[in-house]
């Protein structure tokens, strides 16, 4: 049993933002349909390929458990195969630059008449505004959404994080909209729209750096480094390098061997409740009652020598060691782990977050499997569709055409090549 079980999906969505939301959707259960243009697809089937002829990781990764249908939406057969789509399915979800669904024919007082109970989803770079005609992709999100402003060395420039907070995330906002409306749905019989802008999802994830701002008006913000530095702060949240947001100092520490590991680091966070177990285990126990080191507002303006000290300790220590001898006592740290040792990592492999699957054209490929643990849903992780592999499958079995109309559909050009079986 699968929790979307009986959910279906009209999947219009391209590149990365609009099909996180619809994977996540497929692996709970959802028949995901994914509608892509004839001969060409998603755009990511041939970006940054890596096995010539074979569909790209980019595309395979955000692509499970769905079916391809290949349909041109502008061919008059192809709209009318789409409408009956429309009226078959519960959820439209759709990421293409603002108005292009308009322009299909396929805007939301369309969709409406076609079918009333129909949840129509949509990412956009902006919400409605001035810049809600702009096309948008990840790292402009994340520039708009608050995050490059608040990333980066004090005094650094601007920067970019590496997660995908502004596709993927804005993919998971929209995936909680879309359930929501589902379980409206079962109370007002209606459908509606949903909207996930990349702007408002980055900002929510930025919400913090929110919280700060309003903080500065009563003065500086006494948990930044910049701070104990006697930096003066300005009016907007700055950049605050590692510092830990919850207002427990904590840095990036160098680690044994990082002199020729670039990941041999460990996060380290001086929580108020363990100071003395610090103190003990890096050998400084004098200053655990030290005048201007005993309290947490008497160390501000000292965190650069005490961080020093500290990584005296950790440069004697593996990161997972630092992990080890730190966990027993509460002491909050975290390896800085390489995407090779996520590749690895056995206890991501036996949770079914890191996971292989097998793809008749690329072979066996690693992927991010499903991060939510659900006891009652059973999530099974099927390769990406080929292009179009379910074109007459879809065409037959969901919306009832005969070998014959498959036919005509093919002849018409509103699909790509079709092998139509004998019924
Ligand atoms: N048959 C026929 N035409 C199709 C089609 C199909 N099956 N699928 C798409 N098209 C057409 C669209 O109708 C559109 O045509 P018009 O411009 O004539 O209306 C055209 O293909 C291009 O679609 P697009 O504008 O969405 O694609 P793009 O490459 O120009 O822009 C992107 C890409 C991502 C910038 C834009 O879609 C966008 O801003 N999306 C919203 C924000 C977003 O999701 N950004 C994240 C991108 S990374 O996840």
């Amino acid at each position: 049993m699968k929790a979307l079980d009986g959910v279906r999906i009209l999947d219009f969505t391209h590149v990365q933002s609009g099909p996180t939301c619809t994977q996540l959707l497929a692996w709970i259960g959802a028949d995901v349909i994914k509608v892509e243009r004839p001969g060409v697809g998603d755009a990511t089937r041939k970006q940054l390929v890596d096995v010539p002829g074979a569909d790209s990781l980019y595309f395979t990764m955000l692509n499970h458990n769905k079916r391809s249908i290949e349909i041109n939406s502008k061919n008059a057969t192809g709209k009318e195969v789409l409408t009956r789509l429309v009226k078959e399915c519960d959820v439209l979800v759709e990421n293409f630059a603002p108005g292009a669904l308009d322009r299909m024919g396929f805007g939301w007082e369309q969709i409406q008449k076609i079918n009333p109970r129909m949840i129509m989803a949509s990412v956009k770079g902006f919400g409605p505004g001035k810049y809600e005609d702009c096309k948008v992709y990840e790292n402009v999100a994340q520039c708009a959404g608050g995050t490059a402003s608040t990333t980066g060395e004090i005094g650094g420039i601007p920067m970019v994080t590496g997660a995908q907070i502004g596709d993927s995330g804005t993919g998971l906002h929209l995936a909680f909209g879309i359930v929501a409306a589902l379980l409206q749905r079962e109370k007002s019989g209606r459908g509606q729209k949903v909207l996930a802008a990349m702007q408002d999802g980055v900002v929510n994830l930025c919400r913090v750096k929110l919280r700060d701002q309003q903080r500065l008006k009563a003065g500086p913000l006494t948990e930044y480094s910049q701070y104990g530095l006697e930096i003066p702060f300005g009016e907007a949240t700055p950049r605050a390098g590692n510092d830990s947001g919850g207002g427990q100092p904590g840095r990036i520490l160098k680690c044994k061997g990082w002199q020729h590991d670039p990941d041999a680091y460990t996060y380290f966070i001086t929580q108020a409740a363990v100071w003395g177990s610090i103190c003990d285990i890096i050998g400084r126990p004098e200053w655990k009652e030290k005048p201007g080191y005993a309290t947490p507002p008497e160390r501000l303006d000292k965190l650069d020598e005490i961080f020093e000290a500290i990584e005296v300790w950790t440069m004697t220590k593996t990161k997972y060691e630092v992990m080890d001898i730190c966990n027993p006592l509460n002491i909050p740290v975290g390896p800085i782990l390489s995407m090779k040792e996520i590749a690895e990592d056995e206890g991501l492999r036996a949770t079914g977050t890191i996971i292989e699957v097998d793809h008749p054209e690329r072979g066996p490929y690693l992927t991010v499997g499903l991060p939510i643990k659900m006891s009652d849903c059973d999530v099974e992780v099927k390769r990406s569709p080929l292009l179009g592999e379910h074109t007459e499958e879809i065409l037959r079995e969901v919306l009832g055409y005969s070998s014959e109309e498959i036919a005509q559909i093919g002849k018409s050009g509103a699909v790509g090549e079709l092998k139509v079986a004998e019924e």
